[in-house]
């Protein structure tokens, strides 16, 4: 399942930074605006501890994690949508995104140049602008074909798409982004194809000072989380700089610098974590000697499409789905004793997956 996560922001807000510690590569970072000059892409692996106890129960030769690719984005200066800075031909990367995290600068560093003082309310509020102005040019030019074919009223899937859009239009006109009209399931399949980037799922990543870690949010973190909270998307604080340092040590070190920095996990564990809820995802999991396998679904997949994520054959010729729930398993402490406790179940062609599954698929082709 190939997903794709932007990462967007102002320049020079490190998202950089970011990409290369969550993906172990090393692209070019520096203290000048507009650095990365082309979208560039990079896989992570989604960190699951539940996969780590799986490892220790069945101490399998391989380990495989699900994985989302993060595409790092040219920085979008202000004005874009007019052809400041590098512009917004790389929108377009946006576009191809199925979520956006965004990157917020709230460092203090006299290193890295800002224009004014360090704002993140009105970068974000800025950044929306821009990809609000963006998705209008998009309704504006398709409305008035749109609006003679409506307004015939022969074509049926015209007069939905085109009272559809015309929501979309007065929301942007409101400087609101389409995400918070909650369109229902079937009202976003109408409108997919257009690909507004207002309508993505958003993660705000806030970049906090070294010295902030750890500490309570301050008041203007408080208030964006709040309402990222109420518009149904998510915000998080790390220090990408920090982030990075960790991402380059090996595991023992990593414990040490977490804990003088009173962490448990990387940040970026969250940032993933989240990028993963937000497009929808859950993971199963297939163990055995051999390997310890995690694979990604959508939410309310039900088991044979499931199983086709694993493997086409799995979905042409399902039979049964033999299944355990994760906390199950860790119950019991291995597969015999949970097979023992009567804990495996046989599922069918309409059991909705649950997220954790450990499942072993009959199959027939
Ligand atoms: N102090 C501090 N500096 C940071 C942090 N994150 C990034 N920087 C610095 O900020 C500058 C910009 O970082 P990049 O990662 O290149 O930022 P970017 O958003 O990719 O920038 P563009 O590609 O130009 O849009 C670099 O000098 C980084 O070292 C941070 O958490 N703390
Ligand atoms: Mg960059």
């Amino acid at each position: 399942m190939s997903l794709k996560v932007g990462i967007v922001g102002l320049p020079n807000t490190g998202k950089t930074t970011l990409f290369n510690s969550m993906t172990g590569l090393d692209q070019p970072v520096s203290s000048f605006p507009f650095t990365t000059t082309q979208p560039f892409l990079g896989a992570v692996s989604v960190p699951d501890e539940r996969l780590d106890k799986l490892v220790s129960i069945y101490h399998p030769k391989k380990v495989v994690h699900a994985s989302i690719e993060f595409v790092d984005i040219p920085g979008l200066g202000i004005g874009a949508s007019k052809g400041e800075g590098l512009g917004n031909g790389f929108l377009v990367s946006i576009r191809e995104s199925d979520a956006i995290v965004e990157v917020v600068r709230c460092f203090e560093s006299e290193d890295v140049p800002v224009d004014g003082k360090i704002d993140p309310e009105a970068d974000i509020e800025n950044l929306g602008l821009e990809l609000i102005f963006a998705d209008l040019d998009v309704v504006e030019k398709r409305l008035p074909r749109l609006e003679t074919k409506a307004k015939s009223k022969s074509d049926k899937d015209a007069m939905v798409e085109y009272d559809i859009l015309c929501r979309c239009h007065e929301q942007l006109l409101n400087m609101k982004p389409i995400r918070d009209l909650h369109l229902s399931k079937e009202d976003e399949k109408v409108i997919r194809a257009y690909a507004f980037l207002t309508a993505k799922p958003i993660l705000y990543v806030l970049n906090i000072s070294e010295s902030e870690i750890g500490k309570e949010d301050s008041e203007v973190v408080k208030r964006i989380k709040a309402k990222a909270e109420a518009e149904g998307s998510m915000a998080i604080t790390l220090s990408a700089e920090v982030e990075y340092e960790i991402s380059k040590l090996d595991d023992a070190d990593k414990e040490v610098f977490l804990a003088e920095y009173g962490l448990e996990r990387p940040g970026l564990n969250a940032v993933v974590q989240a990028s993963y809820s937000l497009l929808g995802l859950e993971t199963i999991f297939t163990c055995g000697e051999k390997d310890c396998h995690a694979w990604t679904y959508h939410k309310g997949m039900k088991a044979p499409q499931v199983a086709g994520c694993i493997h086409t054959d799995f979905e042409r010729g399902f039979i049964r789905m033999e299944v355990v729930s994760y906390e199950d398993l860790i119950k019991s402490g291995s597969e015999q004793k949970a097979k023992e406790l009567n804990l495996y179940r046989l599922e069918g062609k309409e059991y909705i997956v649950k997220d954790g599954d450990i499942v072993n698929i009959r199959f027939n082709v």
